[in-house]
């Protein structure tokens, strides 16, 4: 194997952000761009986690993934790798890649998305690795990629053909070799030993329960045939959007309550189907509803944590442990509690989950941005979170006669709250503000949470504490500071401020409200209504509109 050595200069900027590198495509292009980072990645690996070894690579089909398939394929044997696997077209979800790592004993992957952010040749790129567990490379990693960006100055880059991503087969090229592999049967294989299909499939096929799953043009939509349709038997029409496109047919492929605007129309409409649910642009998202009923991704986890043992054959002894990110409200701590389970609260980002579960103390956890997943992988996992839900609704009704009526989602989250209380919960997002002002804003609570004291009273809130989240790893001793700024009031109330760590222009500002309310009578409740008193103390207290300027939130969650 040739392999040529080309000069590079370092770039500023490639520091990765909550997951992964996140940057408009036209960045990326520039030259020496990606390929400086990918050379950097090498450079911090020790060389027994990538000499000779296997590794995975795949995307979510997204504009420029098949150019930078090429070039991450060139430098990985360059650089000594064995072999790369690699999703047909370039395609593998993140949870796909995650399982695919673990399942052929691979030392790492490549996941070519930005998410949800939107795609096309004026939009977002963006590049991750994961490591030998199936996990985000920790900080310690991404820390040393970067330093290793700043000062690079050779590629080494293999000379090869490109390869054909379109048909399944190995290609070999000396001693190193590329494996294009089928997207879904890895992934498909693993579902099948989670869940129980034939029970799933006993809801799915029945004439009165309807389901409708959106894949937001994105690439679950290379999944949610083979899965919902070829093997649980779900009707051909119940996939939406299910063609992946390079600009995601110039969506925003965030399943939640703005962007995934042909989803909820469905599911509001008169007679809509029973269950709904979407995914992301890398299928690791997902947003679950009723017929007009919206579950907001804290409860979601909650409910499907509660319910696990007796639906889904993996937790068949009871979930080992359970966890969430900070800013998630607190409706999966009292199924901890109930269950009398380990519970861990970590900072946002899926990589300090991954930690927890290798040390078997964690199996069910998640985000309130959307992201619910188990240890069956180390990402979190759209499809598997769709098919949990499927799982409990079927157990649920099982021995419903047709005509009976339904246990419903709606039915399914009234009861869950009836017995656990409802938290109430809602995420203002400000999207793309000026940096400036959101960093000003950001240090003038850090100042205020400085001088702030436990019974210092906001409006008719007492303050239990305020601090800026700070995580010690269980199991590494790793710190991590800075993580949000939070307030928690005597009655559990809680509000809490971060930036957006996944953005590629200006800043995000995302405002975090819970409230729990025991009281099953005040269930009902619009979200907005029940947390009106705490929304206007958030905005007051961050001066929100003096800093950023912004009169109203882009998304509400
Ligand atoms: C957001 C979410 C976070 C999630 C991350 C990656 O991060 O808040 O919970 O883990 O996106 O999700 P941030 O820093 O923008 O708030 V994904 O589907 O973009 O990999
Ligand atoms: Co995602």
């Amino acid at each position: 194997l040739k392999v040529n050595t080309i000069p590079t200069k370092p770039i500023e900027g490639q520091k990765t952000g909550t997951s992964g590198l996140r940057k408009k495509v036209k960045v990326f292009m520039q030259e020496n761009y990606l390929a400086n980072w990918i050379q950097a990645l090498f450079n911090s690996l020790p060389p027994e986690d990538y000499k000779n070894a296997l590794l995975v690579l795949g995307g979510d089909g997204r504009y420029f993934n098949k150019e930078a398939a090429q070039l991450i394929i060139k430098i990985a044997a360059g650089n000594g790798v064995g072999k790369v696997l690699v999703g047909k077209e370039g395609i593998l979800s993140t949870p796909a890649v995650s399982a695919i790592i673990r399942k052929r004993k691979a030392k790492g992957g490549f996941i070519m998305s930005a998410s949800h952010n939107p795609g096309g040749p004026d939009y977002d790129w963006g590049i991750k690795f994961n490591y030998s567990s199936g996990q985000p490379a920790p900080e310690s990693i991404t820390d040393e990629i970067y330093g290793n960006t700043l000062s690079i100055s050779e590629i080494k880059l293999a000379d090869i053909p490109d390869v054909d991503l379109s048909s399944v087969g190995v290609s070999k090229y000396g001693n190193f070799s590329v494996e294009i592999v089928d997207p879904v049967s890895d992934y498909l294989d693993l579902m099948e030993e989670v869940f129980d299909f034939s029970l799933i499939k006993s809801l799915v096929s029945r004439s009165d329960f309807r389901l409708t799953f959106d894949a937001m043009h994105a690439v679950t939509g290379a999944y949610a045939n083979p899965i919902f349709v070829d093997k649980l038997r779900a009707s051909p029409d119940s996939i939406c959007n299910g063609v992946p496109l390079e600009d995601f047919g110039h969506g925003h492929p965030d399943p939640n309550l703005t962007y995934a605007k042909d989803l909820v129309n469905i599911m509001y409409s008169d007679n809509g189907p029973d269950f709904g649910a979407a995914s992301d642009g890398d299928g690791d998202r997902n947003m679950v509803l009723g017929r007009q009923f919206f579950v907001t991704p804290s409860d979601s986890v909650a409910i499907i944590a509660a319910n696990a043992q007796e639906s889904i054959p993996y937790f068949k002894s009871g979930p080992k442990g359970l966890a969430r990110s900070m800013p998630t409200s607190g409706a999966l701590d009292r199924v901890a509690e109930k269950l009398n389970l380990p519970f861990f609260e970590v900072p946002t980002g899926w990589k300090f989950f991954g930690n927890l579960m290798d040390a078997g103390t964690l199996s069910i956890c998640g985000e309130e941005s959307f992201g619910t997943g188990s240890d069956h992988i180390r990402e979190k996992d759209g499809i598997w979170a769709v098919l949990a839900w499927l799982s409990i609704i079927a157990y649920r009704n099982k021995n419903k006669k047709p005509g009976e009526k339904l246990v419903s989602v709606s039915d399914i989250v009234k009861e869950h709250w009836a017995t656990y209380g409802r938290n109430y919960f809602s995420r203002y997002d400000y999207e793309e503000c000026e940096s400036e002002g959101a960093n000003e804003m950001i240090n003038y609570l850090r100042d205020l949470i400085s001088k702030s004291k436990q019974g210092d009273e906001y409006g008719d809130y007492t303050l239990q504490l305020a601090d800026d989240f700070k995580y010690t790893d269980p199991v590494d001793g790793s710190v991590v500071t800075k993580q949000g700024v939070r307030f928690v009031f005597t009655d559990g109330s809680r509000i809490i401020f971060r930036l957006s760590g996944t953005g590629s222009a200006g800043a995000t500002v995302r405002i975090y409200i819970e409230q729990f309310e025991p009281d099953v009578s005040k269930h009902d409740l619009d979200a907005q209504v029940a947390l009106k008193p705490l929304i206007d103390l958030a905005l007051t207290v961050s001066k929100l509109k003096d800093f950023t300027g912004r009169e109203k939130p882009t998304v509400i969650t």
